[in-house]
């Protein structure tokens, strides 16, 4: 089976919303923003930019006819913003004119009279002052005060770890068209079509019903679009109603580095306590979160960051902290990983130091906290099927990791300014939304009379290959071969009510969705092929487009078996609701089962060190990775990857610098991003005999976990620059450029 996509890819024929065919009177947006961090402004003036060539219109707030709001969680995010300002970037007015290249020039021409105070960047100074975005989360379990005094080894320190862009190939995008009496249609570069329609409806102030978006496919997003990709749309959608012509607003790729959040930044205290033999007995950390001016989703993602806090080990006594610090800075937002990543380099520094403190063996002492089968995790719920441990040694074996640490010795031993390193880190992550009410999907499946089939959900294709395995398993229920299938666009009137397609979750639940779906079909179509072969309903099976009696080939196939159920008028359709079952949470008590199932896996990284230069390289990952029973091995291994890079460049070479609020790194020239230059053989194998009965066809969700692997590329470089300086205080810090590792060496 082929990924349908690549071809239509690789050729440029596929369709994004910028390539979408053009209404002949469509206008284009452009977004005027605030110039300062933090302030008022008065004297809002748009007259110059409404009397520039092409301009049709220039809108502010006090043209929404609805509620200016477009905060998910917290309603704390104006569309356009009111007279008060708080982060440089911040929409205040959106010209509309004939073309793109008018509304932009147009932009410049407005003017306000802005007034700033006193902003706020750093998150622990804003936590000192109570700007908070939510009051304070802690989970914790056991005794923790009282543990310190079992321990032998005590460590303690801070951790930092910087934001990062998402460089999705596809910027912010959105297109609406007016409809009759009101209607709206959107076409927009969104992993949330619900959100963008509830939003949209709120904003014009109107009825949900009359909102429909439609999403073909997302040129990436990881995350940078669950929540972002919303003010866009409204954007268009409130000046294509107002106007009644098409709009669309397409951000530059510098605008929209400019102007759209990124993963969180997190500053982070932690204190690490062990007995004799290297068991954890006590890990305390608190987080401060830099979550920018507005909510968005900064409360979820902390929550991520407080489950995940211990990785993929037992802590018997923990407790943990998490403030979302409300500052000057754009909105942070989802980045594939959630928070996860930034409290589980936390914790891998934390135990990386105490191997160091302890005088053991890193891996050793990993491996010797690592999950057991049954036991219970601070947030509640008990690990089952855990496969933290087999993953772990299957990768130390691939390795052959003693030997490899062995070498790496010796060669550092015997080589002056060149070091390497070597790194094991474990993963363990948890599989469904933390809110469990979003653990929710449908699908929408016909069967038309010729047998071709056609299944929506309300998954969102960006990349990832969800419309792939999606075909995968309606091919494989259904009993036909997957060119007869076409998976549709995610479109709010076929698929009401869905969740965004993020958390890793959207194979496995719009899958489950319409895996029930096609069941359902199927029971339908077998009967009639029971009543028409004078057959038992439990003989009629369905495989490679025929239907069999008893294990024998009939003489009905597919395209005849359907044709007989539309003539006796038995319906070709079925729609699925899929609720993942089992999960609840409850947040005053800090406990609960928030998710289906973890992924577990493991990767060793090695690198090597200039230490003249400060240059480095990744050598090899090689990881160990828990798919499940993989539904697509090939798509499985490209997230793995793609993860993988993705957690290396946020570790290593993807800097944002921030002065006074602005983004100084704000081009691909200035912000670094792994190239393939930077990419290292990476070899993955799936970690054997992994069977998971919580999602489609015994497969696992594959999306985010391996993110993490990217850890290995930070602690197997300080260890290289460990070797040439064993003196010196490491400082846990990411991103580690070639420059902070030059000032290392040689400072
Ligand atoms: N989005 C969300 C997510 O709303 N809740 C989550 O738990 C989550 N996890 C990962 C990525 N996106
Ligand atoms: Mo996401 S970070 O949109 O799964």
């Amino acid at each position: 089976m082929k990924n349908s996509d690549a071809m239509s890819h690789v050729r440029a024929q596929s369709l994004f919303v910028d390539d979408l065919p053009e209404p002949r009177d469509l206008l284009h947006g452009a977004v005027f923003t605030s110039p300062i961090p933090r302030g008022r402004f008065t004297n809002l003036d748009t007259r110059g930019a409404t009397a520039a060539d092409g301009v049709v219109r220039v809108f502010t707030a006090a043209d929404i006819p609805g509620e200016n709001q477009i905060g998910g969680i917290i309603k704390d995010e104006p569309l356009l913003a009111e007279g008060n300002v708080h982060f440089i970037g911040q929409p205040i007015a959106v010209v509309v004119a004939q073309t793109r290249k008018q509304a932009r020039a147009a932009v410049s021409l407005i003017q306000a009279q802005f007034e700033a105070i006193d902003a706020v960047f750093d998150p622990r100074i804003a936590a000192s002052r109570g700007e908070l975005i939510a009051p304070t989360r802690c989970v914790s379990q056991g005794d923790v005060d009282a543990a310190w005094a079992d321990c032998q080894v005590v460590v303690e320190g801070t951790v930092e770890s910087g934001a990062q862009e998402h460089v999705y190939l596809e910027t912010q995008a959105a297109m609406a068209y007016p409809g009759e009496q009101g209607a709206i249609k959107l076409f927009s570069s969104t992993q949330a079509p619900a959100a963008v329609q509830r939003t949209v409806a709120s904003v014009l102030g109107i009825r949900m019903n009359r909102v429909e978006v439609d999403v073909k496919r997302l040129g990436g997003a990881f995350g940078g679009k669950e929540d972002q990709a919303t003010p866009w749309a409204a954007m268009v959608a409130l000046a294509a109603s107002i106007l009644d012509r098409p709009v669309k607003i397409v951000l530059g790729r510098q605008e929209d580095i400019q102007l759209t959040g990124k993963r969180h930044p997190y500053t982070s205290d932690y204190k690490m306590g062990l007995d004799a033999d290297g068991r954890i007995l006590a890990y305390e950390a608190t987080f401060y979160q830099n979550s920018g001016a507005c909510a968005d989703l900064s409360t979820a993602i902390m929550e991520r960051s407080l489950f995940h806090a211990a990785n993929s080990y037992f802590v018997p006594n923990l407790r943990i902290k998490g403030y979302c610090c409300r500052t000057n800075l754009p909105p942070f937002t989802a980045f594939r990983g959630f928070g996860a990543p930034q409290s589980m380099f936390v914790m891998e520094s934390a135990m990386h130091k105490a191997a160091a403190a302890m005088g053991v063996e890193h891996a050793v002492l990993q491996e010797k906290n690592l999950l057991r089968e049954g036991q219970k995790l601070h947030y509640g719920m008990e690990v089952r099927r855990c496969n933290a441990e087999r993953s772990f040694d299957q990768v130390l074996k691939k390795v052959d990791y003693h030997t490899l640490v062995n070498d790496v010795k010796l060669f550092n031993e015997n080589s002056r300014y060149e070091k390497r390193g070597v790194c094991v880190v474990p993963v363990c992550f948890g599989i469904s939304f933390t809110s469990t009410f979003l653990n929710q999907a449908s699908a929408l499946v016909h069967v038309y009379t010729d047998g071709s089939v056609n299944v929506s959900t309300g998954a969102v294709e960006m990349g990832q290959g969800v419309n792939f395995k999606i075909r995968h398993i309606a091919s494989s229920i259904l009993g036909i071969p997957a060119d007869g299938i076409t998976v549709e666009s995610t479109n709010t009137s076929r698929v009401a009510n869905s969740s965004p397609t993020a958390a890793s979750t959207g194979a496995d639940m719009n899958g489950q969705a319409a895996l029930v779906a096609c069941q359902e079909i199927v029971d339908r179509l077998k009967k009639v092929a029971a009543d028409e072969l004078n057959g038992d309903i439990r003989d009629v099976s369905i495989g490679n487009g025929h239907v069999f009696l008893a294990g024998k080939k009939s003489r009905l196939d597919w395209e005849a078996l359907v044709s007989l159920a539309y003539m006796s008028r038995v319906s070709l359709s079925a729609q699925a609701h899929y609720a993942t079952p089992g999960l609840h949470y409850d947040k005053v008590a800090e406990t609960g089962k928030p998710f289906a199932y973890h992924v577990f896996g493991a990767a060793v990284t090695e690198v090597t060190l200039d230490c003249l230069r400060g240059t480095y390289k990744v050598d090899r990952v090689s990881v160990v990775h828990d798919a499940g029973r993989s539904l697509n091995p090939l798509v499985d291994r490209g997230q793995i990857e793609g993860a993988l890079v993705q957690g290396i460049g946020w570790l290593t070479m993807e800097e944002l610098i921030y002065s006074e609020g602005r983004l100084l790194a704000d081009s691909l020239a200035t912000y670094k991003v792994p190239t393939i230059h930077s990419v290292p053989q990476i070899d993955v194998d799936f970690l054997d005999d992994s069977e998971n009965p919580k999602a489609p066809l015994f497969s696992k969700a594959v999306g985010e976990p391996p993110f993490i692997y990217g850890l290995g590329a930070y602690l197997a470089l300080v260890n290289a620059m460990g070797a040439f300086r064993p003196d010196a205080e490491i400082e846990y810090s990411a991103p580690l450029t070639p420059e902070k590792v030059l000032m290392f060496l040689h400072g």
